[in-house]
């Protein structure tokens, strides 16, 4: 084993000059997008990140090895994969040690990136504080890997799938600090705004930048989580989305869909919900977030190259 994490050429030398790099999420591949827009998307993302002066770092578990930045016939093989695991903190080591396949989530890619010294990681939305969690106890992982990993995550809010109060209460418990980017309010992903006012808001890539470093240097430890609203012409509005949201929480109910088939389940109903259109938000969403990230990695590059 040459270490933990396998560092694709590519960005292999971007680390060893500090510059810029973006961990980018391969759940959203696996899981969160049908064949074969997954594949487009994953390329256009990575497309977006280049444009944006960044060198881009797809993460995910290939046939046991952990890669930070992938070929594009390994972006291919896993968006055609039909039975790679979703990975988190709990099992990712499981899926290596038996040298298995797995697309990482937030929390899994999180690890990932920090192993690589990677401290922008781009995704669409994290996982959260469920509807009904007072019952079924469903809390993503990636709350939890927040508080605990170094990492920036440009993600536009949470899904609206989510108990969205709820999950700004366990993140302030935390100490993961919530910043909207250029607006008051927190985005709900695939809407502008949550109707829930942010607890931080800024405004440019460069103040980010500053406070990631910020934290590493004060040793608070943990990330920030970047909220970056769905560009105005691609949103679907809150009141459009929350009869849709409802109906597809109840057939992931009257399933009895739970664990890490929830998330999926409730991004495809709502996918056939809204004829599709929900995919476009997504696309248009995860691009976006890309582009800031890109953004944020290059002022954080030329802090650490260029100190004042
Ligand atoms: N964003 C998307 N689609 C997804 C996800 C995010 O647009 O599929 C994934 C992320 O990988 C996130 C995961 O970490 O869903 C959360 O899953 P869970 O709720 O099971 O923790
Ligand atoms: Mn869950």
């Amino acid at each position: 084993m040459t270490g933990p994490i396998t560092l694709s050429p590519e960005v292999a030398e971007a680390r060893a000059n500090g510059a810029p790099i973006v961990a980018l999420e391969s759940t959203i591949i696996t899981h969160g997008m049908p064949w074969p827009q997954n594949l487009e998307v994953a390329r256009q993302v990575e497309t977006a990140i280049r444009e944006g002066g960044a060198t881009p770092a797809t993460i995910a578990v290939l046939d046991g090895t952990l890669y930070a930045g992938l070929t594009d016939d390994q972006l291919e093989t896993l968006a055609r994969a039909k039975h790679a695991a979703k990975l988190s903190r709990a099992d990712m080591a499981v899926c290596m040690a038996e040298g298995r396949t797995g697309s990482t989530t937030v929390a899994a890619t999180m690890i990932a990136a920090h192993l690589a010294d990677i401290d922008v990681f781009a995704t669409g939305g994290i996982g959260g504080v469920h509807r009904g969690a007072d019952q079924s106890f469903d809390i993503s992982a990636d709350l939890q890997e927040l508080s605990r990993t170094p990492v920036t995550v440009v993600a536009a809010g949470a899904k609206a799938i989510l108990d969205l109060p709820k999950t700004l209460e366990v993140l302030e418990t935390l100490g993961v600090p919530v910043i909207a980017y250029g607006q008051d309010q927190l985005p709900a992903f695939w809407s502008r705004e949550a109707g829930l006012r942010a607890p931080l808001r800024m405004d440019a890539p460069m103040p980010i930048a500053r406070a990631h470093l910020t934290r590493a240097a004060l040793g608070i430890g943990g990330g920030q989580l970047v909220a970056n609203p769905i560009p105005p012409e691609a949103e679907i509005p809150r009141e459009t989305l929350a009869p849709i949201v409802a109906q597809a929480t109840k057939d992931a109910n009257r399933h009895g869909i739970t664990g890490k088939g929830v998330t999926p389940y409730l991004l495809q109903r709502i996918f056939e919900l809204t004829d599709g259109r929900s995919l476009d938000a997504n696309i248009a969403l995860v691009l976006n977030n890309a582009r800031l990230a890109a953004a944020i990695a290059s002022e954080i590059s030329d802090m650490r190259t260029k100190p004042a």
